[in-house]
């Protein structure tokens, strides 16, 4: 991994330059203030924190360095790790090194077979994944090596890489067996040491040995990696590696995150929608019979799964390369056709919705992501916020390399009471 830890390093010096200038010449310049609002509502739009892995613009979406979607949709998840941790794609020698060194690490240990065939089958999918990467907590080189006050300061980030590569190569194979042993009762299927990454996950899932199917799970692992700092998921994981906690902690705690019906849950609560619709209009519902449902589940009280976010004000570009995918792939499943039509209905209402109070009515990632794990052979829910955990977890780690590479100290921002805070209104 000689020559990835060297591109990581001359991005974590460049970073580094750009942060020791800006603590020298503006370490006291004010470039942001925070209103009671946001204090009391989420810290929505407050910027506090420094993300270097990715950006998510408002109106135009994802971009990692300065790639936007259309740019890296169709490269391989190892390479997008690449670009989030080095800022830049690996050429054809140091894409291979990295694959070779993920091949290497793909095995689980026997502990961890015996643990997953254990789990007890009620679990959410999402609960099994988060124990069985906090199981793997032992594996750290970096909590070795700090254990034995064998790290300095400098060497923090390096550990997590290896710890990185590490975690990641055994995802697909821990995801896959917790798919096949306990939702379809099957047994495992062997790694396959010929193929990349992401088509070594489509291949052990086992569900569709079509080509385009790899396809789809590789453009699945590239579009949900990473989304900037502030999300529940990497914030939580950030903060958790930020007391150096390993990257195991780290990841289980981001997972735990994930697995909200407001963050990476939705996506399964997205296609429980359209089986709720298709089950009480058929499924080709006209645009009157949605228009109605939609409202009806608004009137209730209830938030409609894939639509709004936090920060985006679009259509978010990644539903719109699942669209682009799904219009190749599988044009006429109705499942695509009612998301289609949805997408048609749902702006609309959200727009006038509570006087206009929904932030940005237009679909978000969720709102299709599990229609096309559903149209190619993925039928259990409960299995793709695991999918979306498996490729966050890139982002996870990344964001933690960076930033103990930066030498980026705990995370601890100062809370107060409503007390302290209207003390401070009357002295304003
Ligand atoms: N349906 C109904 N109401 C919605 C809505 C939706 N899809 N999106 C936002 N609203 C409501 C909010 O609940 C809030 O109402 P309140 O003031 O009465 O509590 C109001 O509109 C303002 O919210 P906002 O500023 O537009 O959004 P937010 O930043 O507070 O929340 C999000 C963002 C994603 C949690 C929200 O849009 C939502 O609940 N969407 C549905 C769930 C979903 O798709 N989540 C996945 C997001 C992407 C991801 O993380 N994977």
């Amino acid at each position: 991994m000689e020559q990835f830890k060297n591109n990581v390093k001359k991005r974590i010096d460049y970073l580094g330059m750009e942060i020791a200038w800006m603590l020298r010449e503006h370490g006291k310049t004010v470039v942001g203030e925070v209103s009671v609002k946001q204090l009391l509502g989420g810290m929505r739009g407050l910027t506090a924190l420094v993300c270097n892995t990715s950006y998510v613009d408002p109106y135009r979406g994802l971009f990692i360095s300065d790639y936007a979607i259309p740019e890296f949709e169709d490269k391989l998840p190892e390479e997008i790790f690449y670009l989030l941790c080095a800022g830049k794609f690996p050429n054809e020698t140091e894409l291979a090194e990295l694959q070779e060194e993920l091949a290497f690490r793909a095995e689980l240990p026997d502990y961890l077979w015996t643990f997953i065939r254990q789990l007890p089958r009620h679990l959410h999918p999402m609960t099994m994944f988060s124990l069985c990467v906090l199981a793997l907590e032992g594996e750290s080189v970096f909590k070795q090596k700090y254990e034995a006050g064998e790290l300095g300061k400098s060497e923090y980030w390096e550990y997590m890489l290896e710890d990185a590569v590490s975690l990641l190569a055994k995802l697909p194979a821990l995801a896959a067996a917790i798919y096949r042993i306990h939702l379809l009762r099957e047994e495992p299927m062997d790694y396959h040491p010929s193929l990349d990454w992401g088509s070594n996950l489509a291949h052990m899932l086992g569900v569709n040995p079509e080509l385009s199917f790899a396809e789809l799970v590789r453009l699945y692992m590239v579009l949900h990696c990473d989304h900037e700092g502030g999300n529940v998921s990497a914030f939580t994981s950030r903060v958790v590696n930020s007391a150096l906690s390993n990257l195991y902690y780290a990841t289980s705690a981001g997972l735990n995150g994930l697995a909200g019906p407001l963050h990476g849950l939705a996506n399964q609560v997205c296609l429980r929608f359209i089986r709720g619709i298709h089950e009480r209009f058929g499924e080709s519902p006209g645009t009157d019979q949605l228009d109605a449902f939609v409202r009806e589940e608004l009137d209730a009280g209830r938030v409609i799964p894939g639509y709004g976010h936090a920060v985006l004000r679009v259509t978010d570009p990644r539903f719109t390369a699942f669209m682009e995918f799904g219009n190749r792939h599988c044009p006429n499943s109705p499942f695509l056709q009612t998301v289609k039509k949805l997408y048609y209905v749902v702006p609309n209402i959200l727009k006038t919705y509570k006087e206009g109070k929904v932030a940005n009515p237009y679909p978000n990632v969720d709102a299709i992501s599990g229609t096309l794990l559903y149209q190619f052979g993925i039928s259990h829910f409960d299995f793709y916020t695991v999918m979306f955990g498996i490729s966050r977890t890139f982002g996870f780690c990344a964001q933690s390399i960076i930033a103990l590479g930066l030498n980026q100290p705990i995370i601890r921002p100062k809370s107060v009471t409503n007390k302290w805070l209207m003390d401070a209104l009357e002295r304003a």
